[in-house]
């Protein structure tokens, strides 16, 4: 090898060096913010979307599959084409080997769990739960019906029987039930669900144990007429949801108390339901619930290491307040503006992560400086390397 080349070898690995200095420094590729059919989502969205600001929203995010939403409630139409591919697959399980692959107490749980009959097939005997489902994620031709989050996972979980009702000994199948989403990945659980009854203590505790672990759970403030929000929405560390109408008036059926958190369109909304035409307008604080459920997971799409405090911050500083000046029994915070929210959610993603660059920047500068030695030394003992050969190549010419 001639001195000449020696020499060009040696430049090119100290190119190298720093070239891949540079590459590792700006390797982050920034993903498109969307990744939905633009065909499909056209102007006439429902009136719901639009007072909560839904479609601007969808510009940040429209979900993302791996945040997972449990329905507790009467079952899900999982075949429904609005549902089409949007429900939770519990990939640790091989389904109909009647063996409980994954070793969760529950056998061939593919999409969850049947509380009601206690078996693996969560299939609906009333439509509630498609339609509340439907609200958060759901997508039909037309934008007829249109979830919130229609790119999020939806777990399906039985609870209600066929009447949409339980009953008083249903509270330990009810924990049970939370604690099936919880262990099984949820990060959200809806309960468009209430009681007339104050539940036993140990429910309580399952809520307070899921809560603690954040995964979110938003519940109804009932339908009763009455100033009494109920359960489990009662419970501080659930987020309690009212129903408005689309002129934002509260919704004559829907309690209220100061547990009241959030307003939401629950009036005259489009759901999706088991038989023809397989949609329907039903009105309820049940479809209040959901849409805050689907601006949730929109949020975690965007920063899923957002605590339940984040987010229920994130909420208030998103509401435009409705009544009485400031929180008040009827609306709560008032009605959330969903772009809003996944701005501020983006903004404290940006603020962390910038807090974490900075705690970074020692490693950094250590990475660089010894970069910056290794090409310092490694100069010198190429000039010595190549002086000693060209020596020993003079001396050989003797
Ligand atoms: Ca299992
Ligand atoms: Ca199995
Ligand atoms: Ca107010």
């Amino acid at each position: 090898m001639s001195r000449k080349t020696r020499m060009l070898v040696l430049n090119l690995l100290f190119l190298l060096l720093i070239g891949y200095s540079f590459v590792y420094k700006t390797i982050e590729v920034p993903q498109p913010a969307n990744n939905y059919d633009d065909n499909f989502f056209h102007s006439n969205y429902p009136w719901n979307l639009n007072m909560l600001n839904i479609p601007q929203a969808w510009n940040l995010t429209t979900g993302k599959k791996d945040v997972v939403v449990a329905v507790i409630d009467s079952g899900i139409d999982m075949s429904h084409p609005h549902l089409k591919g949007k429900i939770w697959n519990n990939t640790d399980e091989i389904p109909n080997n009647n063996k409980d692959d994954d070793q969760n107490g529950y056998i061939d749980d593919i999409h969850g769990w049947d509380f009601r009959d206690d078996d693996n097939d969560p299939s609906p005997g009333h439509w509630h739960g498609t339609f509340v489902s439907s609200i958060i994620a759901g997508q039909s031709k037309g934008n007829v019906v249109i979830g919130v989050a229609p790119n999020i996972s939806i777990m399906n979980i039985r609870f209600l029987d066929d009447k949409n009702a339980f009953y008083n000994n249903d509270w330990e199948n009810f924990e049970r039930a939370l604690l099936y989403a919880f262990e099984n990945g949820a990060d959200i659980i809806n309960l468009s669900i209430f009681s007339f009854v104050k539940p036993p203590s140990s429910f309580y505790d399952v809520i307070k144990k899921i809560v603690a672990h954040n995964v979110i759970i938003v519940g109804i403030t009932g339908n009763l007429k009455k100033n009494e929000v109920t359960y489990p929405a009662k419970y501080p560390e659930v987020i309690a949801v009212t129903s408005i109408n689309a002129k934002k008036e509260h919704s004559i059926f829907a309690n209220s108390g100061p547990e009241t958190e959030f307003s939401a369109p629950g009036e005259n909304i489009t759901g999706s339901v088991l038989t023809s035409p397989y949609y329907k307008n039903e009105s309820g604080t049940s479809f209040a619930a959901p849409h805050i459920t689907g601006i949730i997971a929109l949020m975690l799409s965007i920063y899923p290491n957002l605590t339940v405090n984040d987010i229920r911050s994130i909420l208030i500083a998103a509401s435009s307040d409705l009544g009485e000046p400031g929180k008040d029994p009827i609306f709560g915070y008032g009605v959330v503006d969903a772009y809003k929210a996944l701005s501020l959610t983006e903004q404290l993603k940006q603020e962390r992560a910038q807090s974490n660059v900075t705690s970074n920047n020692d490693f950094f500068n250590a990475v660089v400086f010894i970069g910056a030695a290794t090409i310092v030394f490694g100069s010198i003992f190429a000039y010595w390397y190549t002086k000693r050969f060209h020596f020993f190549n003079k001396r050989d010419n003797k």
